[in-house]
């Protein structure tokens, strides 16, 4: 497989898909609730799966696509070339705030992470990598990361985790928060993701992401040095939900070992 031909495809599909999703604020956005009345979804999540589900099977029908809203097929192992979609990462914030939210994508041959996409559709900023060869933020090689103290550090953490809740210590949360230089909460994973890729964040915790959430970040991570793992400090799964935390090498077992406690 020529994976220059895969990574100019995929390229090729996000920014025609971004087209489409720019043009969808002129028309009516649809919104339904899934899991729970804040958890969105809309026709433009749903359509434009479909659109790379259509794109994908007419570049190689072989290829499997795991996609947020199983509009595909879906898959029961990462065994062959496997596309993990996001067709829209931070739907609240598609619908509220037309912007801040992403296309991410992550290509796995089995198993093995090869390219991965972050896409902010309204900036048209491209984050990637591959496999081996570094990451990108458009046309800028990404640096690998540099050592920082966790008193430096500004980490991206949603503000429910440090009132109580079933998940984890939040007093340790909260020494966490104030530890740190600065805390920020952007509600788009992929975001927080490429933030870290690229050193606008140092860390980023999130108490449950899925597959197609982190997919395309996990590959960009490993060229830059980031680690990603779940709260037990084993590399993310791919194939079920899972605590995850994304950080600069230098504080990524020190936030571990000192501040997530999981209940
Ligand atoms: P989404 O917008 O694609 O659903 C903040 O909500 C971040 O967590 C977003 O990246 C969101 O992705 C992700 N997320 C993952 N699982 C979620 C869920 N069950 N409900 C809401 N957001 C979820
Ligand atoms: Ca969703
Ligand atoms: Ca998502
Ligand atoms: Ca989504």
């Amino acid at each position: 497989m020529d994976l220059h031909e895969v990574d100019k495809f995929a390229k090729g599909i996000i920014i025609e898909a971004g087209k489409r999703i720019r043009d969808a604020f002129s028309h009516d956005i649809k919104v339904e609730t899934k899991a729970d009345a804040n958890d969105l979804v809309t026709n433009i999540d749903r359509e434009t799966e479909v659109f790379f589900i259509e794109q994908i099977k007419a570049f190689d029908s072989s290829h499997k696509i795991l996609g947020e809203e199983g509009m595909g097929e879906g898959i029961d192992s990462l065994e062959g070339a496997v596309w993990l979609i996001d067709p829209i990462d931070g739907t609240m914030n598609f619908v509220k705030q037309h912007r801040h939210f992403m296309i991410t994508i992550g290509f796995f041959v089995d198993g093995v992470g090869k390219l991965g996409y972050i896409y902010d559709v309204m900036r048209e900023d491209m984050f990637f990598a591959m496999e081996g060869q570094g990451a990108w933020y458009n046309d800028t090689p990404l640096r690998r990361l540099q050592p920082l103290p966790l008193e430096e550090a500004v980490i991206g953490i949603n503000a429910s985790w440090v009132t109580p809740n079933k998940r984890v210590n939040h007093e340790k949360m909260t020494e966490l928060v104030q530890k740190v230089r600065g805390t920020r909460s952007y509600g788009s994973a992929a975001m927080e993701i490429a933030f870290v890729v690229s050193g606008k964040l140092d860390a980023y915790i999130s108490m449950r992401l899925s597959p197609w959430d982190i997919g395309g970040g996990t590959i960009i991570a490993r060229e830059v040095g980031a680690i990603a793992t779940n709260f037990k400090g084993q590399p993310c799964n791919l194939m079920s939900q899972d605590t995850f935390i994304i950080a600069n090498p230098s504080i990524h077992q020190r936030i571990l070992d000192h501040y997530i406690e999981e209940k």
